[in-house]
């Protein structure tokens, strides 16, 4: 059936559409003639210009609609994003829930920068502070799959505890299933695939996947902050960690065996390591640019977060780790792309490390370099700074 308006009834009928009566356009000898002898009916040409006003009018509501109200949930991608919490997490998080074509569906949390039930906590007041208390937050185990390593004590107290950060309460609590539990039932609904992005030690992602390895294929796409492929680790930034392992990255450091099961997982994996990031340093034009020019609550959140390390950013180490995971997450142009084999070391004596093996077939496809203007602009524009 289909609607249309009849103007012998003055008003709109529904027919059936095989039953639709033609249009003298298709039934005009003359119009159908036209190409060969170059004749032209009068009343058909007469007709075209309204026939094309009538086609603008009907697009109308549907342009107005686009722009009066939020997307479509269907027309927006899902996201589940697996956190440690620490200040450049929350960023990444606050960009997420700023951009309109993303849907954040759940957090879970990993052991890392914060400690776990901390981390969760944080999250669920930024979630309260963006009017998102529907999402869920999961809590990962509190130790790493492998070993015994830690994030320096400093570091771990500044993100748990997030001074001259101002958040509301949360507004639920957090769910009492555990993250990995959660994981591994979520991607096993292959009918909704999600995207998920990984901003801390691997740890929740491999139980995951231990749990149920076929849910590793099922996941639409994982984006992973962490490694060092062709460039230094970065355990000495700063001086707050001695060690002599100049090769690790710090996400990869925590839980290499954890590393190791993700990359060997099959799941399509897009990695953000340091050979990218540490071409998007953050330095205080931007802190004091998002500071002065922050016009919403969650803008004002990522200032204040963001000062929670300006002694990093004035020495120069603090770089837009995670917040380039989701900006190339969100938009993949911020980023240049590389397919390459990789695995992560849990030998003694280069925990860690990321192992390029150039002989291997790919299973990541990794960006080896990143547009700084370009990011800016994705991560300020979602923001709404300009
Ligand atoms: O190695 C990068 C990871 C990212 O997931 N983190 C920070 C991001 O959350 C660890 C890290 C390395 N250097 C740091 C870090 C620093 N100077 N301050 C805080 N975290
Ligand atoms: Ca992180």
């Amino acid at each position: 059936m289909v609607g249309c308006f009849s103007p012998h009834e003055s008003g709109t009928v529904f027919k059936p559409l095989d039953k639709e009566s033609p249009s003298h356009r298709t039934l005009c000898y003359i119009n159908r003639m036209r190409w060969r002898l170059g004749a032209k009916c009068v009343r058909c040409s007469r007709a075209r210009p309204f026939r094309f006003m009538g086609f603008l009018l009907a697009l109308l509501p549907l342009s107005l609609a686009s722009q009066a109200q939020p997307r479509p949930a269907a027309s927006r991608r899902i996201v589940i994003v697996d956190t440690d919490a620490g200040s450049d997490d929350l960023m990444a998080i606050a960009f997420l829930l700023s951009r309109p074509d993303i849907q954040v569906e759940a957090v879970t949390i990993v052991n890392g920068m914060a400690h776990v039930q901390a981390g969760g906590r944080n999250v669920l007041r930024l979630l309260a502070l963006a009017g998102r208390s529907d999402v869920r937050v999961y809590l990962g185990r509190e130790t790493p799959l492998s070993g015994n390593s830690e994030f320096p004590a400093e570091w771990r107290r500044r993100s748990d505890d997030l001074p001259g950060v101002t958040l509301p309460e949360p507004a639920r609590a957090i769910e009492s299933q555990p993250a990995a539990e959660f994981l591994s039932k979520r991607l096993a609904d292959t009918i909704h695939p999600v995207q998920v992005l990984a901003l801390g030690p691997l740890t929740n992602l491999a139980e995951a996947f231990s749990r149920a390895p076929r849910t590793a294929r099922a996941i639409r796409q994982l984006v992973i902050m962490g490694g060092a492929v062709r460039v230094p680790g970065n355990l000495g930034d700063g001086g707050a960690f001695k060690t002599d392992n100049t090769a690790a990255e710090w996400n990869m450091f925590i839980d290499p065996a954890a590393a190791k099961t993700v990359f060997a997982s099959g799941a399509p994996i897009r990695l953000v390591p340091l050979d990218a990031t540490q071409r998007v340093p953050i330095d205080m034009a931007l802190l004091e640019q998002l500071q002065s020019k922050a016009g919403t609550p969650v803008a004002r959140f990522v200032a204040q977060v963001l000062a929670t390390d300006r002694d990093f950013i004035r020495q120069g180490f603090y770089f837009a780790w995670d917040p380039l995971a989701a900006a190339a997450l969100a938009n993949p142009a911020v980023v240049t792309f590389k397919p390459l084999a990789i695995d992560i070391s849990n030998n003694p004596s280069e925990w860690g490390r990321t192992v390029e093996m150039k002989k291997r077939r790919a299973n990541a496809q990794v960006a080896i370099d990143a547009d700084v203007l370009r990011f800016r602009d994705v991560f300020m524009t979602a923001l709404g700074v300009r």
